[in-house]
């Protein structure tokens, strides 16, 4: 079995990625409902957060847990991986992915939570890339309350985001780095409200470096009935039917 934390319910997103990469293992998704959202919370908050749920999670007995949530890797993976010597693979913002495609050297847009925008980890890589220079940074905050509230469109999200873009010159761009894995649910809806930018989301890499993670430890399972199970702060949920609505939602 395979964890996978989130601070609520954005890394559903990863999940589903995670599944369709890994059809045969069984997963345990812990949702910190209690504390969602990270956006404003201190680093030693969310490393004390994100800490209950990953010993949570192994004594559950998961083989490896994955951290389905930018603001809390940022924050506390370094942290974690010195403390604990099980696999802990961890999701990113894709920026190394849009510099990657970007041939015509036009200017990427990093979207994630402030935690994550200011956090050490992430100038960092900028800094590894060379890249910074090339990046501009944008707090969404907002999408992970809308996405909390499944509220994926409309008018209140096209709104809360001509306002945020309305300071950046969208032609500059090809790429939007979707950093935060709640922003996911919106890709089709910014895709499609402002056509000159291209999302990007760093959930197929993660899930294809879990996999070779597995099979590189001997982990890999081949389980003809997967068990799915969804948690939240530390209680299994019964009734999981919201959760299955969010994992519909994503492409
Ligand atoms: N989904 C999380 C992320 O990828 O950063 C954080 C959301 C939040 O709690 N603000």
């Amino acid at each position: 079995m395979i964890g996978v934390f989130d601070s609520g319910i954005g890394g559903l997103t990863l999940l589903k990625a995670l599944m369709q990469t890994l059809p045969n293992e069984s997963f345990l998704y812990y949702a910190d409902s209690k504390n969602v959202p990270y956006s404003y919370k201190t680093d030693e908050e969310i490393k004390g957060f994100v800490e209950e749920a990953v010993v949570f999670l192994r004594e559950e007995g998961c083989k490896a847990i994955v951290i389905a949530c930018n603001t809390a890797t940022n924050v506390a993976i370094e942290y974690l991986r010195a403390k604990y010597d099980f696999p802990i693979v961890a999701i990113q913002p894709a920026v190394k992915l849009a510099f990657d495609n970007n041939a015509d050297n036009k200017r990427i847009l990093a979207c994630a939570t402030p935690v994550t925008l200011r956090s050490v980890r992430f100038n960092k890589l900028l800094d590894t890339l060379d890249i910074s220079h090339l990046v501009d940074k944008l707090p969404l905050p907002g999408l992970v309350e809308f996405a909390e509230k499944e509220i994926f469109e409309g008018a209140e999200v096209l709104n809360y985001l001509k306002e945020e873009f309305s300071n950046f010159d969208l032609e500059k761009y090809h790429y939007i780095v979707l950093g935060c894995t709640h922003f996911t649910y919106f890709e089709k809806f910014i895709s499609e409200n402002f056509p000159t930018l291209i999302p990007l989301d760093g959930n197929e890499g993660t899930a294809r470096h879990l996999k070779n993670i597995l099979i590189k430890e001997n982990l890999i399972e081949s389980e003809e009935n997967p068990d799915l199970k969804f948690i939240e702060s530390g209680k299994y949920v019964d009734q999981p039917e919201r959760f299955l609505r969010y994992i519909r939602k994503v492409y």
